[in-house]
C-alpha cells in the first residue's frame, strides 16, 4: 500500500459532511482515475511505450481480437500483469473502510483491474468486467487465469485455447459494442436511482452507458459529488466538484466527516 499522503484535511462543505454522515444509502462510482495513484495508468493514457501506436477503442473491440487475437491477448496479459505489481491505493481502502460507516454502501466501477475487492470492498458491481475472469470467445466456457507472464517488452502472446470448444480465450472484460452484464447493469441502475448520495470518482464520464448513472441520480434530485483533478463531461450537473487526486481527497474528507475515521 503506497504511504497515505499526509496533507492538511481540506475545507468541506458542511452540508456535505452532514449528508454523508446521515446517508442511508450511498453510492460510489469509479473509473479509471481511482487506480492511478497505485501506478495503473487510466484508459486514456495505459497505451504507453510498446502500445503508443494504438488507439484504446482498435484494441477493446471484439473485431480486433478477430483480426489479431494474440496483439489483443497481449495488451491485455501486459496490463494483467501490471495490475498484479500494483497495490490498491488509499482511494480504494478509504472506499472499503467507508462500508463500515454508512447503512449501506454500492460500489460501482468501470475498471477490470480488481482493486477494490483487493481493498476489502465486497460486493463490488464491476460494469465492464475483470481481467481476472477470461472466457472462451465462442462458448463462453470460463478459463481460470493463470499468473500473468507478459513483459514489457513483448507484444503478441497467443491467447490459450477453450478446453470444451478449441476457441481461443479471450479477456473477461466488457469491449466496446458490447452489452454490459444484464443483472450488474441492473443492480447499478437502480442504485443510482435509489441512493441519497453519489460520489463519482476518478472518470470522464465519457463511456457510456455507465456515464449516464451520475447522470440518473441528478435526474432523481440526489446530490452527486464529483472527486477528479481534472474537469469532466459531468461538472456541469455536479453538486459538489472536488479537484484532486482520490487517494488524497477521500481520506480528508471522510476524516473531516468522521474525526475518527
Ligand atoms: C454498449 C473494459 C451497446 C475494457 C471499457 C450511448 C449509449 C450506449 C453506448 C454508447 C453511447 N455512446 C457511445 C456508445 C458506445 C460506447 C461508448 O461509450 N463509447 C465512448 C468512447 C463514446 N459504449 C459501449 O460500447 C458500451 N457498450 O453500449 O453496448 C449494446 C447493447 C446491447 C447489445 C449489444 C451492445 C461498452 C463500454 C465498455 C467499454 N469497456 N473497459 C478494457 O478496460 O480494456 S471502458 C474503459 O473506458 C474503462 O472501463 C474506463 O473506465 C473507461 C473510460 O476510460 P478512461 O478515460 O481511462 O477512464 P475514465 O473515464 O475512468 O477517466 C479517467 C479519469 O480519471 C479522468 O477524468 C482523469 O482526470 C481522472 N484521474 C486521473 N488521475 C486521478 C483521477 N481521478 C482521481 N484521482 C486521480 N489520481
Ligand atoms: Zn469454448
Amino acid at each position: 500500500m503506497t504511504e497515505t499522503q499526509t496533507t492538511p484535511p481540506m475545507p468541506f462543505d458542511d452540508e456535505l459532511l452532514t449528508r454523508l454522515r446521515q446517508s442511508q444509502h450511498l453510492v460510489v462510482f469509479t473509473g479509471a482515475g481511482v487506480s492511478r495513484e497505485s501506478g495503473i495508468p487510466t484508459f486514456r493514457d495505459a497505451l504507453t511505450g510498446l502500445w503508443s501506436q494504438y488507439e484504446p477503442e482498435d484494441l477493446a473491440m471484439p473485431d480486433a481480437f478477430v483480426r489479431d487475437p494474440s496483439l489483443v491477448w497481449g495488451w491485455y496479459e501486459w496490463r494483467r500483469a501490471l495490475v498484479a505489481r500494483c497495490e490498491p491505493n488509499p482511494a480504494h481502502l478509504t472506499i472499503a473502510a467507508l462500508a463500515n460507516r454508512v447503512p449501506k454502501l454500492t460500489l460501482i466501477t468501470q475498471n477490470v483491474d480488481g482493486l477494490h475487492a483487493r481493498a476489502g470492498s465486497p460486493d463490488v458491481l464491476e460494469l465492464h468486467g475483470s481481467l481476472e475472469r477470461p472466457r472462451c470467445f465462442d462458448c463462453g466456457t470460463h478459463c481460470p487465469p493463470d499468473a500473468p507472464m507478459a513483459t514489457d517488452d513483448q507484444q503478441r502472446i497467443e491467447p490459450p485455447t477453450c478446453v470444451q470448444c478449441g476457441g481461443f480465450i479471450r479477456p473477461g472484460v466488457v469491449w466496446f459494442g458490447e452489452a454490459l452484464p444484464v443483472d450488474v447493469w441492473h443492480r447499478a441502475k437502480r442504485a443510482a436511482q435509489a441512493c441519497d448520495l453519489m460520489l463519482s470518482v476518478g472518470t470522464s464520464g465519457l463511456v457510456y452507458p455507465a456515464a449516464s448513472l451520475p447522470k440518473e441520480a441528478v435526474f432523481q434530485q440526489i446530490p452527486v459529488v464529483q472527486i477528479n483533478p481534472e474537469p469532466t463531461a459531468l461538472d456541469e450537473t455536479m453538486w459538489h466538484n472536488l479537484h484532486g487526486e482520490a487517494g488524497v481527497v477521500l481520506p480528508s474528507l471522510l476524516k473531516s466527516a468522521w474525526p475518527d475515521f
